[in-house]
Formats: C-alpha cells, structure tokens, sequence
C-alpha cells in the first residue's frame, strides 16, 4: 500500500521531468540582456536577428552554418537562437550583445541549450575601455566556474557537451559566474557550435550582478 502511495506520487514529478519544464529557468528583473528570450519580434532588425547580435566564423570564403530565430525548438515562449552546420570544419559563433560591466563586481550569466550533437559552448570576452575592442592580451574573467552538471570551463569559455550533459536531449542551463578583472568595463557574450555537424538553440540569456 505505502509503495504505491509512493509511486503515485512520484507520477507528476516523472511527467514534469520529462517535458523538461523543471530546467526551465525564472527570467530575472535584473537581466542586462533585454532580448535574450529572442522573444522581441520588433528587435529583429538585422539579417533576421535581434539589433546588435552578429556573427562570425574563421572559415571566411564560404558559409558552414545558418544562424537565424527559429521557432521549431525553444525554451522559453515561441522562438530560440538556432545554429544549424552545413559543414564540420570551423567555428560559429553568435556575439549576443556587448554590455558595460563594473570591475570588481561578480556576475551570473545564463542560458538555456540544447544540441543534437557536439558540444554547446558560450564565450564571455572581456573588453577595455572600447566597447568594440577585445582585450588580446590574455585577460581572463576571475574566478570563471560553472555550477552546470557536465560543465567545464577553459579561459573565457563555458562547455557542455552533450553527451556529459544532464538532460541530452533537451534543453540544459548553462550558468556560470565570474568576477570582471580590472581594467574591463564590458564583455561581449557569444554563442558557439563548432567544429561539429547536427544543430544547436540557445533561448533565455540572462547576465546580472550578483553579491
Ligand atoms: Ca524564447
């Protein structure tokens, strides 16, 4: 009897685990991201996608990826960041936004994604005084960890490959938080899949200070 009162109530928490809505994460009032719930109709101005977001690849003669607003796939309301690879070879990446960022101060960035392969990666570049301008020097975000099951960070970057991933076939939360160094005053979030096949969709990036 106490067994199936057990299962019972186990069943909805099974259900929710499987339509993935327990990864799914709150959207902060605090987000210095205005649209990274891709969500905006109003900001897609450029090549399709919101104002301010572009992207770059090193493979310059020809194109190994499309990139666009997609609404097959999502983690939050009707549309995502699609990045589907038409080659294997070279990187795809999607610069979100450039935001100014206090040295000194701690942040947490987020997002959610999810591939059919490969690994999903996202970069924070630190910039100096010149928005438009990386730091080249080897300037790292301090303390730069993630809480992500199957996360890994390497510099700048945050990793889940899907295979380690908690979730593999759905959506996963990449979070991460750091520490802006000394002589940065924004960073840059871009969105990467590389050096892959298959697809990835990245929804609700979020970046806010925290204490
Ligand atoms: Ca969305």
């Amino acid at each position: 009897m106490s067994s199936l009162r057990v299962l019972a109530c186990s069943l909805p928490f099974v259900a929710l685990c499987s339509t993935g809505l327990l990864t799914a994460q709150e959207p902060s009032a605090n987000n210095l991201i205005s649209f990274g719930d891709f969500e905006d109709d109003t900001q897609f101005v450029q090549n399709g996608l919101p104002k301010g977001m572009d992207t770059w690849t090193d493979v310059q003669d020809r194109q190994t990826a499309t990139v666009t607003i997609a609404q097959d796939e999502k983690s939050s309301g009707n549309n995502s960041l699609k990045i589907e690879r038409i080659e294997k070879k070279g990187n795809m990446r999607v610069s979100i936004i450039t935001l100014e960022v206090q040295p000194g101060q701690k942040y947490r960035f987020s997002c959610m994604a999810k591939a059919t392969e490969g690994r999903v990666q996202i970069y924070i570049w630190p910039r100096g005084n010149n928005p438009k301008e990386i730091i080249k020097d080897g300037t790292e975000l301090t303390d730069f960890t993630t809480t992500t099951f199957g996360g890994v960070v390497a510099g700048n970057r945050l990793d889940l490959p899907v295979r380690d991933a908690e979730n593999p076939e759905g959506f996963n939360k990449l979070e991460a938080t750091f520490t802006v160094p000394d002589g940065v005053h924004y960073v840059s979030v871009q969105a990467c899949f590389s050096h892959t096949l298959g697809t990835a969709w990245y929804d609700d990036f979020q970046l806010e200070a925290v204490e």
